[in-house]
């Protein structure tokens, strides 16, 4: 069934991009086809003081490796050279390591969150969540690219 135009503008998309042997994009809902977990974060703003959220959706981790980055998943010195920058629609981005979120280096559990508080972020869009983090600063909202760049050492 096709969505008219309208119906497509109320569904946040976001893009997955660069060293990926499966570039995809996905809304919201399409998040709930990995695994579903849950985090009970709380994070300091510089501005707005200490915020309370319950988040669920799936691992970034789990997500970005179904879009194939083009490391051999058999050597694990060939994943540190991997970076994934998180962009907000507003602009607001930051970088990760793929280190950082690998279950054989740092194993953070970032969520790639399709809900918060108990409401559907299906228009908002996805939302970064990174339980270990102190400051908010790195829960991007309205996430609309993540790019996977394994290009950034080649030149050192
Ligand atoms: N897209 C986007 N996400 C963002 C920001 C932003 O400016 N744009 N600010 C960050 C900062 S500095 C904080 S502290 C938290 C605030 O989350 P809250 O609105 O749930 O309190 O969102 C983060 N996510
Ligand atoms: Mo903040």
């Amino acid at each position: 069934m096709s969505r008219s135009p309208e119906a497509a503008d109320e569904v946040a998309e976001l893009a997955l991009a660069g060293d990926l042997s499966r570039p995809l994009r996905l809304t919201v809902p399409d998040l709930l086809a990995w695994p579903q977990h849950e985090a009970d974060v709380s994070f300091e703003c510089a501005t707005s003081g200490i915020q309370h959220h319950r988040f669920t959706g799936p691992l970034l981790h789990d997500v970005l490796a179904a879009a194939g980055p083009v490391f051999d998943p058999t050597r694990r010195k060939d994943r540190l050279r991997f970076l994934i920058a998180v962009s907000g629609a507003d602009g607001h981005h930051a970088l990760l390591s793929w280190a950082e979120i690998d279950p054989d280096f740092g194993r953070a559990p970032v969520l790639l969150a399709a809900t918060v508080d108990g409401t559907p972020l299906d228009r908002a869009g996805a939302q970064l969540v990174l339980p270990q983090d102190r400051c908010g600063a790195r829960h991007i909202s309205g996430i609309n690219a993540i790019r996977v760049d394994g290009r950034y050492a080649s030149w050192a």
